[in-house]
């Protein structure tokens, strides 16, 4: 298998931090992937319409799209742990999808900083996207103490959402709002999955 990823991308991390949790990672090799919404990357088109990493290309040239679909498709093929069962399923997907939600946010807002010319930065849109981050972060705080030990996909969304912030935004402090999530996220960056795909630029 191959996944079209780069070293700065939350969503793509998410897959990277899947693969290496369900050890399928030397089984699937990550192609570094430039992309830009003002400059659709052609080659990645091929492998989603959408022109958004990540993308995985499977060997029988299946393409798989978002991020959401390749995460379950990895932890199935490799017997299924990091999506919940039953009723507990239900908020595993709902904690992943606020962690998709601010990531979203964040990345709109990264694209209207840094891609956006100055001279017509939005700055009321920036700041409802910010809304989004901060109340997406207080749920966050809140469901934090059901996390236990378990290191599922709703907590690998939480540790790219709080990397990313860390990477593109530092001046959001969220540490200092959040004293439970830093606590949390100290003890998550000793994993090797997370230590390996810190991103950088
Ligand atoms: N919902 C998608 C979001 C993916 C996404 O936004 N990827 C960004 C990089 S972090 C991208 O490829 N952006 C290029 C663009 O918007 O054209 C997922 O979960 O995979």
């Amino acid at each position: 298998m191959r996944v079209r990823v780069n070293a700065a991308s939350p969503f793509a991390r998410k897959v990277r931090i899947v693969a290496r949790e369900t050890g399928l990672a030397e089984r699937i090799e990550e192609i570094e992937t430039t992309v830009s919404p003002i400059a659709p990357n052609k080659e990645l088109a091929g492998a989603n319409p959408l022109v958004k990493i990540p993308a995985l290309l499977l060997d029988d040239g299946t393409t798989l799209y978002d991020s959401r679909v390749i995460c379950e498709y990895l932890d199935a093929a490799a017997g299924g742990r990091l999506f919940s069962q039953g009723e507990a399923r239900w908020p595993a997907l709902r904690l992943q999808a606020l962690c998709d939600g601010i990531l979203d946010a964040a990345v709109l807002t990264r694209y209207e900083v840094a891609v956006r010319p100055e001279a017509s930065r939005w700055n009321e849109w920036i700041a409802g996207q910010r809304l989004k981050i901060d109340g997406g972060l207080s749920a966050l705080d809140e469901a934090q103490p059901g996390f236990g030990a378990s290191f599922g996909i709703g907590q690998i969304g939480a540790a790219c959402v709080l990397g990313y912030l860390d990477f593109r935004f530092p001046e959001i402090d969220w540490r200092a709002r959040h004293p439970r999530l830093k606590d949390w996220f100290a003890q998550v960056l000793a994993r090797p999955s997370v230590r390996d795909t810190t991103p950088r630029a």
